[in-house]
């Protein structure tokens, strides 16, 4: 009810609004020219057009190594018809490493916040970072750096680094069982494990799934990713029946762990 929680946008949500090719919010979206920003490669910017709602929390989305804005732009209005401002970005360099990603959606994310042209339609203060690959490992990065985040989504998330003990920000890691790139037992699995036992956690594998499933639109990626945003973005627990008890193995599901209830 919001009367309850000054953040929750949109009608009572159900399995099949959450698993629909859209949500309730007309989208409208404008691109950001890379020469008029610093730190990151520019993008696009995808929010509910309607001004009647109040301001909306927001997530920045990286690409994977040597991909585009392009390979993960489905979930733009996917998750910006829900209730979310969403900036997918470019990076510097397609080659850029995941610690320069984490610092280039926290760049956006600023951009986003104090210089863009819907910064009076964003709450600063409810923020969330996605990513593909090495932008998922991106991800992990600016949630380390930036505690304030209120949620972070690795997708088939890749990194050197197999530690996240650091992280204070609600993380749901989504690996796939056969992701020969980066191998669950080598990157979601540890970045999950090695997450705060205390922290809201989650872990999805999903069933007959490539390290590339991200790059195209997905009902499960979109379900748990729009819960999740909801969940801890917008306190809005309305969410929470899709999150707890945790989801069983299923025909897309291979295994899902996390802690519940959630706490956050
Ligand atoms: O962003 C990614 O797809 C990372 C996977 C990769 O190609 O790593 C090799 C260095
Ligand atoms: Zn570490």
């Amino acid at each position: 009810h919001a009367a309850d929680n000054p953040y929750e946008r949109g009608p009572a949500p159900t399995t099949s609004s959450i698993e629909a090719a859209r949500g309730p919010y007309a989208v409208s979206q404008t691109s950001v020219s890379s020469l008029l920003v610093t730190g990151f490669g520019g993008g696009t910017i995808y929010y509910p057009t309607t001004t009647g709602d109040g301001t909306f929390g927001a997530v920045a989305i990286s690409p994977g190594f040597t991909a585009y804005e392009s390979s993960i732009s489905w979930l733009g209005p996917r998750l910006a018809s829900q209730g979310f401002v969403v900036f997918t970005i470019d990076t510097l360099t397609t080659l850029d490493q995941p610690d320069s990603r984490g610092r280039q959606l926290l760049a956006a994310l600023d951009y986003l916040t104090q210089r863009s042209s819907v910064r009076g339609r964003v709450d600063s203060s409810r923020l969330g970072v996605m990513g593909h690959s090495m932008g998922g490992g991106g991800s992990l990065e600016a949630a380390k750096s930036r505690p304030a985040l209120q949620a972070a989504i690795p997708l088939t998330p890749w990194n050197t680094d197999k530690t996240w003990p650091e992280l204070r920000t609600p993380t749901l890691v989504i690996g796939a069982d056969g992701d020969t790139i980066a191998p669950v037992a080598t990157h979601s699995e540890p970045f999950y494990s090695s997450l705060p036992s205390g922290l809201d956690r989650a872990y999805l594998e999903l069933n007959g799934a490539t390290h590339f499933t991200p790059n195209s639109s997905n009902t499960t990626i979109a379900k748990y990713s729009i819960s999740w945003l909801k969940r801890f973005i917008d306190n809005d627990t309305r969410y929470e029946q899709f999150l707890c008890p945790l989801p069983r193995p299923s025909a897309t599901i291979e295994e899902y762990r996390g802690n519940c209830p959630h706490t956050g």
